[in-house]
């Protein structure tokens, strides 16, 4: 947001800084800073959650008020978007690193009507960094296209992402449709995006409203630990 951008040389500031300018970086949407941010946190020895938390998630928390107050435009935030997808892009294939055994099988993907794929995308990482086999539907999704991705076999995990108040309701027309089918016990449905909360997720008939990525994890390995319980008590 300076107008002497180029006096600045992010490898030579300390961490303390160095985050909060990789915050300005990504307001305005600057992909390359933020690639090379994050490569400097890296380098100094951050786990790549952190850098995906304190570095890029914070900075597009900053971004979303700034949209909300009518400070910034689509144009604006599609920017920011892509920069935060260029750091994404370098985390990703450290946060699936880990090694970990299979853990169970996810669909995911951001309902009828919204384009927003930032969070989806996190959950999909995360997920996969702790040993979930994840298939991303991306956006805008039908039931049609979550049907046919479930029909399509061994899956464990149905993932929804809603952003909007105006297409959260989709996902109640979703597992709707799933317990219409006779489809819904199969699966474990998790629901996700800033706008629902654990209420909404219970009324729309979900097992769980997810709060962040992380929470996305540790709710989807406890259902799978009950339902891994429950075959092995022969139900
Ligand atoms: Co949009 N947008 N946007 N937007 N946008 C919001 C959501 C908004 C809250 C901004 C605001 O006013 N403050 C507002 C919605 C208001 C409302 O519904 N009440 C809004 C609006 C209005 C719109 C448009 C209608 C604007 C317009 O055109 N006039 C339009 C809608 C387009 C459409 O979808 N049809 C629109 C468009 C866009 C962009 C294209 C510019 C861009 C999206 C780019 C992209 O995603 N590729 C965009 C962005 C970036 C935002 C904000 C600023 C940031 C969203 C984000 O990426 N957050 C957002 C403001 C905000 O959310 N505060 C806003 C970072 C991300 C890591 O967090 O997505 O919450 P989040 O995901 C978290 C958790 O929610 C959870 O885990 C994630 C990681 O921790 N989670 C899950 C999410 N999904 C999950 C699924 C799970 C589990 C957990 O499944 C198991």
């Amino acid at each position: 947001m300076s107008d002497d951008e180029d006096e600045i040389i992010l490898a030579d500031m300390p961490d303390e800084e160095l985050v909060p300018q990789m915050h300005d970086d990504l307001y305005d949407g600057m992909a390359e800073e933020i690639k090379e941010g994050v490569n400097i946190l890296l380098g100094r020895g951050w786990t790549p959650y952190r850098v995906l938390t304190e570095g890029l998630v914070e900075g597009m928390r900053i971004v979303g008020i700034d949209f909300r107050d009518g400070i910034l435009f689509v144009p604006e935030v599609l920017l920011a978007a892509n920069a935060m997808k260029a750091g994404m892009a370098i985390l990703k294939p450290l946060l699936a690193e880990t090694g970990a055994p299979r853990l169970g099988n996810m669909v995911i993907g951001t309902v009828k009507g919204d384009i927003h794929d930032i969070g989806k995308n996190l959950v999909t990482m995360m997920m996969e960094g702790a040993g979930f086999e994840v298939r991303d539907l991306g956006i805008n999704n039908s039931v049609e296209s979550y049907i046919g991705a479930l029909n399509e076999g061994d899956i464990d995990i149905l993932g929804m992402s809603a952003l909007l108040t105006t297409t959260m309701p989709y996902m109640k027309v979703v597992i709707d449709t799933m317990v219409e089918q006779g489809m819904r016990d199969d699966y474990i449905v998790l629901v996700g995006g800033a706008p629902l909360n654990e209420e909404f997720g219970r009324a729309i008939g979900a097992d769980a409203y997810c709060r962040d990525a992380a929470v996305a994890v540790e709710t989807a390995k406890e259902f799978m630990a009950k339902k891994h319980n429950r075959m092995g008590a022969g139900a």
